[in-house]
């Protein structure tokens, strides 16, 4: 195997523990203690190690399976015997690093093991880097005693390599009961017929044909079957070209664990949204609730009442219905829990603030602005002075006239002197008026900018940071549960 994804798939299992449990509560509790019997299951398959390819040697008695497995590990480890049946218990081969849990696992005695590719022997068997190749006993004894072996190796076969007699492989029935199991999987099969040093070439082409006919008759016809002589060797580097390209696949543990992951994923998957909701931004929400409690009809009141050049009294702010406040709340809740499912929606609702401590926070807030003062001082005494001006102009133009009739010379200047005062007057009653304005334009904006503000904080603190907190663990969990 190019890199070993036992650990890469352990790290994703511990990334899937740790969502379930951020995601706590918020999962419901059948759906989570599932995933995580599910969990440790898979951890029992990783503990076994799925960085091997497993690869048995099966077939009748006699056919040549320990002959075999000697001349694939190039090794005289198997018994090759007369007397029949010869091999009574597995025996394994494993190259690269030790295989031992999986070969407890499958019960192979530990005196029935032996390491192929270790420092001391040479590099050459590095290309079955990750193989663990089994010799097993033949079909009949397999099917009278050995259930357990064969329960625990089908779901960890990666190549099923059956080993036929030229003479017998017609009713060695290639169709045995525990193989059926198998027959989902052909590409996880290979045929070798064996002890083709017994056959002429019309023999060996023969036997080819007829194995081939009988596979397709079970259905089975893309099963590949090759020719080889265990004992001269020939055609077992063409079986060693197959177990190197069976390597290169992962194994079929890893890969039934990575589906049982994902499978488990996409279940713990359901009970979450595919994103997360946007939560509206607290000054729209501060907008709505100043609005609810009239807010903006306070401001134009002290619009006009700073613009008026007599003084008016302004009401107090009114605290504002409580089902407005309430309305806003519950449309806030919806859009911050839209495409939720039910869980996560309430843990969103139970994290905010109450309706009666959202109202009461809100109205404090609305109501612990002060209002600005209703008259611009400074406006008004410039204006006083304008007035005061303009009547001394008018009453010096009216003097000035009454001297020019009298022809005194006096008039011209009491006249003009007048008419100046006079203009100064009514410039600065205008520019009164126009400061006025400013100034209850500007006291208005403040004024609503401050409630806003003050609502705003009560948003963020009720609604908008418990909320955040809870969407944060959604979204945390979300991309560990889909491994992104
Ligand atoms: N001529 C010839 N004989 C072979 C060949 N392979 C194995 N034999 C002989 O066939 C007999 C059985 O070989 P084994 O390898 O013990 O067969 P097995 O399938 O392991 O048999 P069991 O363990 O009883 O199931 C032995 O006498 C071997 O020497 C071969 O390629 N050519
Ligand atoms: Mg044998």
């Amino acid at each position: 195997m190019s890199h070993e994804v036992g650990p890469e798939l352990r790290a994703r299992v511990e990334q899937i523990r740790e969502a379930l449990d951020r995601g706590a509560d918020r999962f419901e509790p059948a759906v989570a203690d599932r995933a995580r019997a599910d969990l440790d299951r898979v951890l029992e398959r990783l503990d076994l190690g799925v960085d091997h390819s497993v690869v048995a040697l099966v077939g009748g008695t006699g056919s040549g399976k320990s002959s075999t497995f000697n001349a694939l590990t190039t090794l005289q480890f198997a018994d090759v015997g007369v007397i029949r049946p010869t091999t009574s218990q597995a025996t394994a081969c494993v190259w690269g690093p030790q295989a031992e849990k999986l070969l407890d696992f499958l019960q192979v005695a530990k005196e029935r093991r032996i390491l192929r590719e270790s420092a001391l022997t040479g590099s050459d068997e590095a290309d079955l880097h990750g193989l663990v190749l089994l010799d097993l006993p033949d079909h009949d004894s397999v099917a009278t005693g050995h259930a357990e072996l064969v329960n625990r190796l089908l779901p960890l076969i990666d190549l099923l390599i059956w080993v036929v007699d030229p003479q017998k492989y017609a009713d060695n029935a290639l169709h045995e009961g525990y193989l059926r199991e198998l027959q989902d999987r052909h590409e996880a099969m290979l045929v070798v017929v064996n002890q083709v040093d017994t056959l002429t070439d019309a023999g060996k082409e023969a036997v080819r044909v007829d194995v081939g006919r009988l596979l397709a008759e079970d259905g089975i016809g893309d099963v590949p079957v090759m020719l080889a002589s265990a004992r001269t060797g020939d055609g077992i580097a063409a079986v060693r070209d197959h177990l190197r390209s069976v390597l290169r696949t992962e194994s079929i543990a890893a890969r039934t664990a990575r589906d049982e992951i994902a499978a488990i994923a996409r279940r713990i998957g359901e009970g979450l949204g595919e994103s997360e909701p946007a939560i509206p931004a607290p000054t729209e929400t501060a907008d709505s609730l100043a609005e609810a409690a009239g807010v903006p009809a306070v401001a134009q009141a002290i619009e006009t009442a700073v613009v008026s050049p007599t003084p008016v009294v302004l009401s107090s702010v009114q605290r504002p219905a409580r089902s407005r406040i309430d309305a806003i709340r519950e449309s806030w809740l919806a859009t911050t829990t839209a495409g939720l499912p039910a869980r996560w929606r309430a843990a969103v609702v139970s994290s905010v603030a109450s309706a009666g401590d959202f109202f009461e926070h809100a109205s404090a807030a609305l109501e612990g602005v002060p209002q600005p003062s209703s008259r611009d001082q400074s406006a008004a005494r410039q204006r006083l002075l304008g007035l005061i001006a303009l009547i001394v102009g008018i009453v010096a133009v009216v003097v000035g006239a009454i001297l020019l009739t009298q022809s005194t010379g006096l008039g011209i200047g009491v006249a003009a002197g007048g008419v100046l005062v006079t203009i100064v007057g009514l410039v600065l009653v205008l520019a009164a008026r126009s400061r006025r304005r400013r100034t209850a334009a500007e006291r208005a904006e403040r004024y609503r900018r401050d409630v806003t503000d003050a609502v705003a904080r009560v948003v963020k603190n009720d609604l908008d940071e418990p909320a955040t907190a809870i969407l944060a663990d959604h979204q945390s969990v979300r991309s560990s549960v889909s491994g992104s």
